[in-house]
């Protein structure tokens, strides 16, 4: 899915000295390799320079490098993409070589670092290396340490990745519409001592967020609360892939958050640790079990577990509305309303009305028409039914004895006989007291207690 378009532009097809080739390549930009999918790509060995143990980009690649004279080169190109959010909605966003977020960038604690960034958008641009420590005028921000980058223009960084751990890149120009737009990604130092800080499986994704109008195709970039999109790396579910784990491996998964909330990242079935944050990694003596972290804006957290239980545990922001999509976030609380006269009334006048929620929500299977391009709010199903989650949700699935490198989707768990939860089917005489539906005057009460009845100031005066 890589495709090499500018693949040694300006070469030519003249055959010259090997002499010629370094001068010729001195002049020339390293190809700006370019991704068409949204799909999980598997994780980049580095073929060059020394060795890392490579991340997985949930929804994501890495881009390659050239290595010239010691230096790891890198051609960035700032641009307009189609992006997937997940089956059924493409949006117009903007980003780098083909997608949003960008490629992810993996070095190795020391490496000199030359990174192109050339300029495709209708507006300038610029890149902060967000958490690098780095010679000042190599820091991004437009007016303060640069000019912005003209469109058709390209501008060279370069600095030493001084100090190993977690980062994130994006403009300092515009920043309003550039960041509603998707221009961000992921920077991964990996440490110079490759049994330093090691996991078997390193996931990393960004927490991002758009307002996409249902039918419509292009964030609204003035938006400061009220998006409606939730994404990882610009995917919704059930568009984010599921992270695959071996029952037994230690697992990493790092977080950067460029929304403008906080997100609480909570993970089923497990403890974690916070193992590292946008400082660098945390001392060990420092770390408590955890199974949600608070991942405030512009934050970055590593969290680190054994995956030790077999299943399809649940991984997703705990805000319930960041685990909704697009449509269907205005409809007001209808729990406890007889909906059916007004409903025969307005399906005189419209013909597709659908009453909602009368018990509650049951929006998760509801099947209405939408419009184009666009995702119902809770959607994905399972192997039990409707999963009713959208937006910031996927899975940690954990099996016996993957392979290192197997990360395709092993479909869902096959739970053991007698370990899913099931329907009572005895007798209501044979229940526990306290799980027997309570009657209509209220609580009801074990042997020997009170049931208190309790009248609400006013009910009386109404008799
Ligand atoms: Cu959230």
């Amino acid at each position: 899915m890589v495709s090499r378009r500018n693949f040694m532009s300006g070469a030519g097809a003249v055959a010259i000295g090997a002499s010629l080739v370094s001068r010729a390549g001195a002049a020339m930009l390293p190809e700006a390799v370019t991704m068409t999918a949204a799909a999980t790509q598997p994780p980049l060995s580095p073929p060059n320079g020394r060795p890392y143990n490579p991340v997985v980009t949930l929804n994501g690649w890495t881009l390659p490098w050239r290595m010239k004279n010691g230096v790891k080169e890198f051609h960035l190109v700032a641009e307009p993409v189609l992006r997937e959010i997940a089956p059924g909605m493409k949006a117009n966003l903007w980003g780098y070589n083909g997608q949003s977020p960008g490629p992810t960038i993996e070095v190795v604690e020391g490496d000199r670092v030359r990174i192109f960034v050339t300029n495709k958008l209708p507006e300038h641009t610029s890149v902060h290396w967000h958490g690098q420590r780095l010679p000042n005028g190599m820091d991004g921000v437009t007016g303060l340490t640069q000019p912005g980058i003209q469109p058709g223009k390209t501008f060279v960084y370069e600095f030493v990745a001084k100090r190993p751990g977690t980062f994130m890149y994006h403009p300092h120009a515009d920043e309003m519409t550039q960041m509603a737009m998707g221009m961000m990604g992921f920077w991964i130092t990996h440490p110079k001592d490759p049994s330093q800080h090691r996991a078997d499986r390193d996931f990393c994704f960004l927490l991002n967020a758009y307002d996409i109008d249902p039918g419509s195709y292009t964030p609204k970039t003035s938006t400061m609360l009220d998006f409606n999109l939730w994404t990882f790396n610009s995917r919704a579910f059930p568009g984010i892939d599921p992270m695959v784990c071996s029952q037994g491996d230690r697992v990493r998964i790092r977080v950067g958050n460029l929304t403008m909330t906080n997100h609480p990242i909570h993970l089923h079935g497990h403890e974690f640790v916070v193992a590292g944050t946008d400082g660098g990694w945390t001392p060990p003596a420092s770390r408590w079990p955890e199974v949600t972290t608070d991942i405030a804006v512009g934050q970055m957290r590593a969290i680190e577990f054994d995956a030790t239980e077999l299943g399809d545990w649940a991984f997703h922001c705990h805000k319930s509305h960041h685990t909704m999509n697009a449509m269907g976030h205005e409809v007001p609380t209808m729990i406890g309303v007889d909906q059916r006269d007004v409903l025969a009334k307005i399906n005189q006048l419209v013909p597709d009305y659908m009453a909602m929620g009368e018990t509650g929500g049951a929006m998760g299977e509801m099947e209405m028409p939408l419009p184009d391009n666009t995702l119902p709010m809770m959607t994905g199903s399972g192997p039990f039914g409707g999963i009713e989650m959208g937006g910031m949700f996927t899975t940690v699935k954990v099996r016996k004895g993957l392979a290192r490198n197997d990360y395709k989707d092993p479909g869902w768990y096959r739970h053991p006989a007698g370990t899913v939860a099931y329907e009572w089917k005895g007798s209501d005489a044979s229940m526990p007291a306290a799980a027997r539906a309570p009657d209509a005057g209220g609580m009801a009460a074990r042997p020997g207690e009170k049931v208190l009845k309790v009248i609400k100031p006013g009910s009386q005066d109404k008799h």
